[in-house]
């Protein structure tokens, strides 16, 4: 009900009468005035006056469920939605729900992070102004398949990004970075067993509205943010829900034909790596490659120093540029 008041007032340049809504939706005034608090109290600055009724003058920063319902044009994705103020991280928040059962397409949205993840455990940066949040996916797809869930979800958010002038990079395989910095990280962990994948936690997190000063000081030379890159606010809902838009769109595509080819294109066109020398690091050894190409599959295609090519596939490794 919340949903269609703020529609309304949305649709209306000028005040609504509570007589008008109480007819259109079929509610009490009574029961208007009470949704008209409670979105004030999420943000939304709403003017009520007697005999004239209500205007919405302006909407709030934060993510709020009707904001997000109202702009959200996804079939599945983000349409079960956990909205929280503040969680340890909400890949792990995600994991327990997807164990119980919930269902395929379930975001898991945080205005803040107190112990966001990286991979290997790194910790996450998270304050208030960015994008943190983690979808289950629970694809028919087999195992080997879930790094591509990781590449189409960064080849997403530059198509999502693509209308501004922005220079963005992928490095391979789940950072975006803008001049040099990163601005973006995405964590897939997955619970599979010998049937197949049960689910996947598709976690990403954007430095959205953040500040030089909200990073933590061993991020500051290495992170930035939409804001310090395009030097101004973005409206975190929109983007959000486009970037949901996108990234569904690309995923049912890929569910439906297993055809990589857009992604890849968008990878490689955007690649941070290809033509660079990296440092790979595995849990047992660190190794030099000259970086060529991206496979058909989205490995990366490696020459070592003897001059032979191998290809590298995401999982268990981290890349470091080698300026040597
Ligand atoms: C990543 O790991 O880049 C994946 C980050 C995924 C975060 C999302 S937020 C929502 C969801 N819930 C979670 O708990 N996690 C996901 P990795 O490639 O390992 O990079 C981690 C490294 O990035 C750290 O060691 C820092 O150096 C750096 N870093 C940390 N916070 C950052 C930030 N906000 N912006 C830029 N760099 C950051």
């Amino acid at each position: 009900m919340r949903k269609k008041i703020l529609e309304l007032l949305k649709n209306n340049n000028d005040y609504v009468s509570g007589e008008f809504i109480s007819n259109s939706l079929g509610v009490s005034r009574t029961a208007i005035w009470k949704h008209i608090n409670t979105l004030k109290s999420e943000g939304y600055n709403i003017d009520g006056v007697s005999r004239k009724g209500y205007k919405l003058l302006s909407t709030p920063k934060e993510f709020t469920q009707e904001e997000i319902a109202i702009l959200l044009k996804t079939n599945v994705l983000g349409q079960n939605l956990h909205l929280l103020d503040s969680v340890d991280s909400t890949n792990s928040y995600a994991k327990k729900l997807a164990f119980n059962n919930e269902p395929n397409g379930t975001l898991i949205l945080s205005k803040e992070q107190k112990s966001g993840r990286g991979r290997f455990l790194r910790h996450w940066s998270s304050p208030k102004g960015g994008i943190w949040a983690s979808l289950i996916l629970r694809p028919h797809m087999e195992i080997k398949q879930a790094p591509k869930v990781t590449l189409i979800a960064a080849a997403a958010l530059v198509n999502t990004l693509s209308y501004l002038d922005l220079d963005i990079k992928i490095k391979w395989p789940n950072d975006l970075l803008i001049n040099d910095k990163k601005f973006c990280g995405i964590l897939t962990e997955m619970s599979a067993d010998m049937d197949g994948i049960n689910y996947l936690i598709l976690g990403f997190g954007i430095n959205v509205n953040l500040n030089n000063s909200d990073f933590p000081t061993e991020i500051k030379d290495k992170g930035t943010s939409l804001l310090i890159e395009y030097g101004k606010e973005f409206d975190l809902t929109k983007l959000l829900c486009n970037y949901l838009f996108t990234f569904e769109t690309m995923y049912e595509n890929f569910l439906v034909t297993e055809d990589l080819t857009e992604t890849i294109d968008i990878i490689k066109k955007y690649s941070y790596n290809i033509g660079k020398n990296i440092i790979v690091s595995s849990a047992h050894s660190s190794d030099s490659y000259y970086c060529i190409d991206l496979s058909s599959e989205g490995e990366l295609i490696v020459r070592d120093s003897k001059n032979e090519i191998k290809t590298l596939n995401s999982g268990e490794i981290s890349l470091k540029e080698n300026y040597k």
